[in-house]
């Protein structure tokens, strides 16, 4: 793709200066946090720093200053190097910190964004349940309004940084006699799980954020991929959460998350695409210096084959997304573009990896190379934020109503 198609020269600064902290910082402790499942708390600190955590959030509220463009480049290149600091970018932007810069009132952006767009804490978005998965709508969990707060029940699943994180979006039934329409969504806080980890590095936590009692994170997920970010879940309790924190007007919890997944979806394609190109750069290094048979494997035309196939999907996957981030920030449709980055390069992801091993052989089965790890992390991009097969649903139903059928 030529760079200068959707790229300003900002654009490329950014990208080379997240290129450079991943390849010094991160790809140095990735196999070691993928091993151990810790928090990477050190370099999220550094993220934060570097601006890393709030790309595209205005200034005076902390953020950045940058677009959805530089966003989903920062998510693109570190991906490359490690899917779990790239999901952590992705999840506290655009699900932790999104809905209340887009759906929150002056008062709630003023308090929550600047912590969270610095990276002093790190947020998350609760909408998934034991029960309501790809049925979104199905949402058990319940807020009942008694005078100046709602008391909230239930659990939430699968929730991204519900251990560390502090600031929570979530969903919850207000009105369950309007299906989608009785769905309001809600900010709640609680303090992070390791306080102790949190002050040590000076990120992670803030005293002034009141710990909601009956919040709490439960079981932290032992996962095939992603595992140096923090998934775990999160129980209500008869949480009373006041009504200065209801996101939003009451009902229409279901849509602002929905639009909050359109956005997601295009950061999870980019982290697809960082997981896809990665392994093909990881492929083409491997098969231009291992030898058999008295010359570089890459010159069997097998092999060449392979490449050819991966470099040319590579190729595509980028026009979709950055087609599809271009559209966001440019603030035209884009729900359909979304969905179809987002099922394209994560499928992609997961074709690319799995070619990326065959070509290392058997040193690719094994923890010495980063494809084996990269295969592991690619395979929930076909599942999170939606599933291929939702994807799927989204770009036909979109296509139906734009026929006006
Ligand atoms: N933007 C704005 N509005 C949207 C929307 C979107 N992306 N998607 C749906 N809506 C609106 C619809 O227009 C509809 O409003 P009206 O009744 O006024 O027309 C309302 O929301 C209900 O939509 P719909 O009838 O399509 O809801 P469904 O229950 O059929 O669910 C899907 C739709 C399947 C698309 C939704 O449940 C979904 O995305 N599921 C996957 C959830 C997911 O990605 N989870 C990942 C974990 S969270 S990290």
């Amino acid at each position: 793709m030529d760079d200068h198609l959707y790229f300003s020269e900002q654009h490329l600064a950014v990208r080379e200066m997240v290129q450079e902290f991943a390849r010094a910082e991160v790809a140095p402790i990735a196999a070691r946090h993928d091993e151990s499942q810790e928090f990477p708390w050190e370099t999220v600190k550094r993220m934060g720093e570097l601006g890393l955590l709030g790309i595209p959030w205005p200034e005076e509220l902390g953020g950045a200053g940058f677009d959805t463009i530089a966003y989903t480049i920062a998510i693109h290149e570190m991906a490359k190097v490690c899917a779990s600091h790239a999901i952590t970018i992705s999840a506290h932007t655009t699900l932790g910190t999104s809905p209340i810069v887009h759906f929150g009132t002056p008062a709630q952006r003023e308090r929550y964004v600047p912590l969270l767009a610095s990276g002093a804490v790190l947020g998350g978005f609760g909408l998934t349940e034991p029960g309501a998965g790809s049925d979104a709508g199905g949402t058990r969990t319940t807020a009942v309004r008694k005078g100046d707060h709602y008391v909230l029940n239930g659990t939430k699943r699968f929730i991204t940084h519900g251990g560390v994180g502090e600031i929570f979006l979530v969903t919850a039934v207000t009105d369950p006699a309007r299906g989608t329409k009785g769905i309001s969504s809600f900010i709640l806080t609680k303090e992070t799980c390791d306080v102790a980890a949190a002050t040590r590095v000076g990120i992670g936590h803030d005293a002034s954020l009141p710990a909601m009692p009956g919040f709490r994170s439960g079981k932290k997920e032992d996962k095939l991929g992603w595992r140096a970010s923090d998934t775990r879940e999160l129980i209500f309790e008869d949480v009373e959460v006041p009504v200065e924190n209801r996101l939003g007007a009451e009902g229409a919890g279901f849509v602002n998350f929905m639009q909050t997944l359109d956005a997601g979806r295009v950061g999870v394609a980019a982290l697809s695409l960082g997981l896809a190109e990665g392994a093909l750069e990881q492929a083409l290094k491997y098969s231009t210096e291992r030898k058999q048979f008295g010359q570089p494997i890459a010159h069997f035309q097998g092999l060449a084959f392979q490449l050819a196939d991966m470099a040319t999907e590579v190729e595509a996957g980028k026009h979709l997304t950055y087609h599809a981030a271009w559209l966001a920030q440019h603030g035209k449709p884009y729900r359909k573009e979304a969905a179809m980055a987002k099922l394209y390069c994560s499928e992609l992801a997961m074709r690319c990896t799995i070619k990326a091993v065959q070509v290392h052989g058997g040193y690719g089965y094994t923890k010495d190379y980063p494809v084996e790890r990269m295969m592991r992390d690619a395979k929930v991009c076909e599942i999170g934020e939606g599933t291929s097969e939702i994807q799927r649903i989204v770009i036909s139903r979109q296509m139906l109503r734009e026929l006006g059928t």
